[in-house]
């Protein structure tokens, strides 16, 4: 049976080794939660690393251990301490990890980061290959991982790959800076779906691919020289029955089962019941925003000192990656901060700020969400911040006010919480004000709203939707790959070339016998080309017509020594062997005049455009404008001439960053039926890559062999991989 592989740094599960005997449980992250079905139900297997390095691990312990990890279906991945150094606490926390989070200021580009990132990534392919078998799926969580889809997909082409990234993807202006991008973005399209929480971090993602590598970007899917990758959002969702659940038990618990920590916040309430609290819960991490978060309470406390002693913040850090420079910093920075704001505001009977620096057991986190009126979550960069999530999911009786930094992908989908702008100190101040005040009816209208939402959208079906889309592709990825014309089935094609008395080729030009240059003036067909059809059309009982969407001028001088028929324009003109340049059809050109200066408005508009006027139609290409700015004007363009059109009887085609505006009824489809009208063919062949050539497929017998380069969905029979692919295909057909 096929499995799924989940690979994540950190495996979800706690070594305990006590007295040389070594124990594990699993761990109850968020992740953990979302993917166990995943996990379990399939027979998966997880991999990742234990959190023990190599010097750290005895040897005579090193067995039992993995019995102890295999034991909750995991697969450990063995990092020394100088890995750890370079690809954890370096590469992915000193570079990335600030990068991403948009603190350029933070990031370090050091080499033996990246070169020890990318053995530790190689590392993880190593035991993800040797898990995988045959149908395997294959799931890889977060940003210490970018390579490892294409070290997978190098390997195992034919394995279905999801990658999906927690932290944000950051614009462009800032990814462009980093030393290693191409190789990141390289890395990550390994995989056939790419996951981010949120719409924004996907569309930055596909402008640095398509600014960086130049790949051809379309909505939400990359064209690669032989695959298609899917980009999409997912944003990710807690287990919301289980925090819910656990505050309905927080509520109805006796004295006696109550923690410590509900003990004393009890207390607090029961002495004070006028006073409020604030909740603020994190990772001690820059990107969370504390120490603004702190000045914007101390803000609060003088803007609105009526508020004092009536409220206080309740904060917890956790302790995390205590290694980085930044984060000890970090630390010295909010104690600091903390042991002022007490000194300043401080009377006997009250401190502003409670502070904990340390992990807390789930039971208290629910101790703390349910006796919060008020929680502040204000961080500068956050991918999404589930604690937010979580906050709302306790509040069983719909009270509490959410604070929300916009900056947190939760935000998207959080509209009823108060948004604020990390940044804006008085905001937060006034925001607390309002929060505090605002009346219980406001609160439940607007937690009803989230709680909804979260409770439909949990981290189960998030976990879900992925893998089904990932499924649904690898369905179609199947499906297309029944097209492929392998060498397997060519000798059956070559067979009914070989029987036929009469036969036919039609090849398209650009982007099928010839690939993409930047300047299409320079697209000229080599000695190799020229030769390759010459050979072709000097094969018996053989004719070729070159069919593109060319002008006639060009391509009758390109192919002016060889004996073929040409048809260009997209079919408009034809000329055959030893004739001249007929129209296809009556052809108008009226409407040339009145659309040539809307198209000119758009060159004017969008540097690196240009007009090519033909015959009997007119080109607007956008190759060497700015991608993304070119595909928007593409598309504006070509709404703004169906419109005008509609007296003309004109059709917009979109080729290959180009559009194409001529006499609708003509097209490379009919141009091909014509042709062969009367005719006795007994074997047509059509070979194109774009859009006008599907009319071709399209539109001529069912029993022509139609062949589309480029694996995109096409009424085509078959396809061939890429451009490089054609010349070998067409040399099939001929024979000495
Ligand atoms: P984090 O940066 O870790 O995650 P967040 O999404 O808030 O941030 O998740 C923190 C988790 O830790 C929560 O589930 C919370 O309950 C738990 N937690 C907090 N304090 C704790 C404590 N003291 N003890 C035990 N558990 C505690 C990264 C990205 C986020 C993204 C997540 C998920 O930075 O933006 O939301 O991954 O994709």
């Amino acid at each position: 049976m096929s499995k799924t592989i989940i690979v994540s740094n950190r495996l979800p599960l706690q070594l305990n080794i006590e007295n040389g005997k070594v124990t594990s449980s699993p761990s109850v992250g968020g992740l953990a939660t979302g993917l166990k079905s995943v996990h379990r139900d399939s027979n998966g297997v997880w991999i990742g690393w234990t959190g023990l390095t190599v010097e750290e691990t005895e040897p005579q312990l090193e067995k039992d251990i993995e019995t102890a990890v295999s034991e909750q279906q995991c697969a450990a991945v063995q990092l020394s301490q100088s890995d750890l150094e370079g690809f954890y606490y370096g590469f992915s926390n000193r570079t990335i990890w600030p990068m991403f989070h948009y603190f350029m200021e933070y990031a370090e580009f050091d080499n033996n980061f990246w070169e020890s990132y990318k053995s530790v990534n190689q590392k993880f392919a190593d035991v993800v290959l040797e898990n995988l078998e045959d149908g395997d799926t294959v799931w890889v969580h977060d940003y210490q991982l970018m390579l490892l889809p294409q070290l997978i997909k190098e390997k195992r082409p034919e394995v279905s790959i999801g990658f999906f990234l927690h932290i944000p993807f950051p614009s462009y202006e800032v990814f462009r800076t980093i030393p290693w991008r191409e190789e990141i973005l390289n890395g990550l399209l390994g995989a056939d779906l790419l996951g981010f929480h949120t719409y924004d971090y996907e569309r930055h993602f596909l402008s640095s691919v398509s600014r960086i590598l130049g790949h051809a970007v379309s909505f939400n899917s990359i064209t690669m020289a032989d695959r298609v990758v899917t980009v999409d959002s997912f944003p990710m969702g807690i287990d919301y029955e289980k925090f819910s659940a656990f505050a309905k038990a927080n509520k109805e618990q006796t004295d006696k089962s109550q923690s410590e920590l509900q003990r004393r916040l009890y207390h607090h309430q029961q002495e004070t019941p006028d006073a409020k609290m604030i909740l603020s819960i994190d990772r001690l991490d820059y990107t969370k925003g504390i120490a603004n978060r702190i000045r914007a309470f101390e803000r609060f406390l003088e803007t609105y000192p009526d508020y004092v002693e009536k409220v206080r913040l309740v904060m917890l850090a956790v302790p995390s990656r205590s290694n980085v420079p930044q984060y000890q910093l970090l630390k010295r920075e909010i104690d600091e901060l903390v042991g002022r704001i007490n000194g300043k505001f401080a009377t006997v009977s009250w401190t502003p700020i409670w502070y904990f620096y340390r992990s807390m057991p789930f039971t208290n986190l629910i101790d703390l969400y349910t006796s919060c009126d008020v929680a502040l979550i204000t961080p500068i960069r956050d991918g999404m911040n589930l604690v937010a999530k979580e906050y709302v999911a306790t509040r069983t009786d719909r009270t509490g006010v959410l604070i929300l930094s916009e900056m947190a992908g939760a935000a998207k989908e959080m509209n009823e919480a108060l948004l604020i702008n990390p940044n804006n100190m008085d905001l937060i101040a006034r925001t607390i004000k309002k929060a505090l005040e605002m009346p219980v009816e406001e609160q439940q209208k607007r937690n009803k709203y989230m709680q909804n939402r979260l409770r439909r959208y949990n981290v189960e079906k998030w976990a879900a939707d992925f893998m089904g889309k990932l499924q649904a592709l690898k369905v179609n990825e199947e499906f297309i790959r029944t097209k492929k014309l392998t060498d397997k089935r060519l000798p059956q094609i070559l067979e009914q070339y070989n029987n036929a008395q009469q036969r036919i080729f039609f090849l398209d030009y650009d982007g099928t016998l010839r690939g993409f240059v930047n300047d299409p003036s320079e697209a000229n067909p080599d000695e190799k080309i020229l030769n390759m059809v010459r050979r072709l059309q000097e094969q018996p009982k053989t004719d070729v017509v070159i069919i593109s969407g060319r002008d006639s001028e060009t391509l009758g001088e390109w192919f002016k020594d060889l004996p073929v028929t040409l048809i260009a324009e997209h079919g408009v003109l034809k000329k055959q062997v030893d004739g001249d340049w007929h129209p296809t059809e009556a052809m108008n050109t009226d409407w040339v005049p009145s659309i040539q200066p809307v198209l000119q408005t758009y060159v004017d508009r969008t540097p690196g455009t240009f007009i090519e006027e033909k015959k009997y139609s007119l080109a607007w290409h956008y190759r060497k404008a700015d991608p993304e700015l070119g595909a928007m004007r593409a598309n504006e363009l070509s709404n703004v001439i169906k419109e005008l059109s509609s007296n003309h009887g004109l059709s917009v085609l979109s080729g290959n960053k180009v559009i194409e505006i001529k006499s609708s009824n003509v097209h490379k489809g009919k141009a091909a039926t014509n042709h062969i009208l009367n005719k006795n063919y007994e074997f047509i062949f059509s070979i194109g890559d774009d859009w006008t050539d599907e009319f071709m497929f399209h539109d001529l017998p069912s029993s022509a062999i139609t062949v589309k380069v480029g694996r995109v969905n096409t009424e085509a029979r078959f396809y061939v991989e890429k451009q490089e692919d054609v010349a070998g295909l067409l040399q099939a057909f001929i024979q000495e």
